[in-house]
């Protein structure tokens, strides 16, 4: 039985990875905070269903020692290095804390690794936000990065540590640059949450307003349970390599508005206000992504289309508004 520690367990990606993991049959274990453990009702919602099949370890990425610690204990033969303060917009008011909890944090693993367990392979989930304003659409492997905030300035040091540490001491590590994902697990400060969320509130008569900055960004927006497949993908393959993970389609923030209001039969245009303080001091206005490598190595490809997933997060939250569904 092969067995996986992801860290970021508890967000989005890490359950989905965590389920994922486990229908295949790994041991699943997670590297959580210590509150995380103590505050489980809220902290590990994401989790419920599988929890009593995981093994959580108390640990934090801003400690050394702890990250060491349970690398050591576990001997992971996959480690999935997914946590990281991953809100762009709070980047900027806290850079400091967001580059060194980022940087360090991904050090931390790679060197823990490199010490403790030098015969397991690394996931690094690195992001479309590495390219900022690209020079080039669609945005492959080999585009030149231009971070435009903080959070994106960590992942590409994130990045080149990886590979660093792929070519000086040959770990088997990889870094997917996953474009957007989403799916009913968003956090509600993300755009597409924030916009299912608000459609679904207003339909039933609970909000009133949708509050928003720039409704012309581009984003290339995926479904996150299709992401988890290519993780672990690249760790299956004889070498490792780094592999843009994206649906090849872009849309804008008012085009998915569009959507999700239109799909409860509201016009977005009725309720949605734009606020200059939503606005980031420095944008990333479109991204889309080539996926071609992943496609012909990975024999990876996207399956949910992304009308379903808009309307499959409005329906989500309509249901969660009826007492219909718990929170995911
Ligand atoms: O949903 P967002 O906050 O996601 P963003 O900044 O693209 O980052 C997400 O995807 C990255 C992958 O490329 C991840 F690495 C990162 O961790 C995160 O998951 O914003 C999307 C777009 C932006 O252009 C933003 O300016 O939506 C625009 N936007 C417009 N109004 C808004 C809002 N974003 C948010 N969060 N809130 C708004 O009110």
């Amino acid at each position: 039985m092969k067995r996986a520690l992801i860290t970021g367990i508890t967000g989005q990606d890490g359950s989905y990875l965590a389920e994922y993991l486990l229908d295949l049959g790994y041991e699943v274990h997670g590297l959580v905070r210590h509150v995380a453990l103590q505050d489980g009702r809220d902290r590990l919602q994401r989790l419920t269903p599988i929890l009593p099949r995981l093994r959580l370890h108390s640990g934090s990425l801003e400690n050394a020692a702890s990250v060491f610690h349970v690398v050591q204990r576990v001997q992971p033969d996959e480690l999935y290095h997914l946590g990281a303060q991953t809100f762009v917009p709070y980047s900027f008011e806290d850079a400091f804390s967001t580059l060194q909890t980022n940087i360090n944090g991904t050090h931390f693993v790679l060197e823990a690794v490199k010490q403790a367990a030098p015969h397991c392979r690394i996931y690094f989930a690195s992001s479309s936000e590495m390219f900022g304003n690209a020079d080039e659409q669609p945005q492959r492997e080999t585009t030149r990065f231009h971070p435009r905030s903080p959070y994106g300035i960590a992942k590409v040091a994130g990045f080149h540590l990886t590979r660093n540490y792929r070519e000086a001491y040959q770990l088997f590590a990889c870094s997917g640059i996953m474009f957007n994902h989403e799916s009913p697990r968003r956090g509600f400060e993300f755009v597409t949450r924030k916009i299912t969320q608000h459609a679904a509130r207003i339909k039933r008569g609970l909000a009133k307003e949708l509050p928003l900055g720039n409704l012309d960004a581009q984003r290339d927006w995926g479904f996150a349970r299709d992401y988890v497949r290519a993780m672990h993908a690249m760790l299956q393959q004889s070498t490792p390599q780094d592999y843009v993970v994206a649906t090849g389609e872009t849309h804008s923030v008012r085009e998915f508005c569009e959507l999700a209001f239109g799909h409860v039969g509201l016009n977005w245009k009725d309720h949605v206000v734009t606020k200059p303080e939503l606005h980031r001091p420095a944008e990333v206005f479109t991204l889309i992504g080539d996926a071609t490598r992943a496609r012909q190595e990975l024999g990876w490809s996207p399956l949910m289309p992304f009308r379903e997933l808009v309307e499959s997060m409005v329906d989500h939250d309509l249901a969660l508004i009826d007492g219909l569904k718990p929170t995911p």
